[in-house]
């Protein structure tokens, strides 16, 4: 013991808890705000590339494939956090989550899924260099955001 630091001591003990921990989505955030902040910080992210990725397709800026798929990796990653952010409890507080998302929990799931789908081919067609492929996808993608602004934000 006395050759085993205090921090091996301490991660030993911790390693079961967080086994535990990670056990449930909701379990990894220690309150529903935390959850929320969570999961607008990934919107926020999304949606500033995907914005970059808007202006080159509406030639408001010059097209450039590599920043094109940057933005797009960017995009994909981010797309994948933000479900796990809508825990039971986060529908009160700093959001415009509406209650259907928890209601209508299988609808709410499948236009996320869209989302991601839509956002891993946008990557794809990112990856062609080709702004044609650029625009069509981003069009695509476009839709499954507003499809579920819709129906589970707020105004
Ligand atoms: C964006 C952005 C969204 C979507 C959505 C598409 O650039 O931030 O949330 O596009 O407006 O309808």
């Amino acid at each position: 013991m006395k050759f085993v630091s205090r921090a091996v001591v301490m991660a030993c003990m911790l390693a079961p808890a967080a086994l535990l921990w990670s056990g449930s989505a909701q379990a990894q955030f220690a309150k529903p705000e935390d959850a929320i902040k969570y999961r607008k910080a990934a919107y926020t992210v999304m949606g500033t590339h995907f914005g970059r990725i808007g202006a080159m397709v509406q030639n408001r800026i010059p097209f450039n494939a590599q920043q094109a798929q940057m933005n797009a990796e960017i995009v994909e990653m981010a797309s994948k956090l933000p479900f796990d952010g809508f825990v039971a409890g986060s529908n009160q507080g700093d959001t415009r989550a509406k209650a259907e998302i928890w209601s209508q929990a299988d609808k709410f799931k499948t236009a996320n899924d869209n989302m991601v789908r839509a956002v891993a081919a946008l990557n794809v067609a990112a990856k062609t260099g080709n702004a044609d492929n650029l625009r069509a996808a981003f069009g695509q993608a476009g839709q499954t955001c507003k499809a579920c602004h819709d129906d589970f934000r707020r105004e």
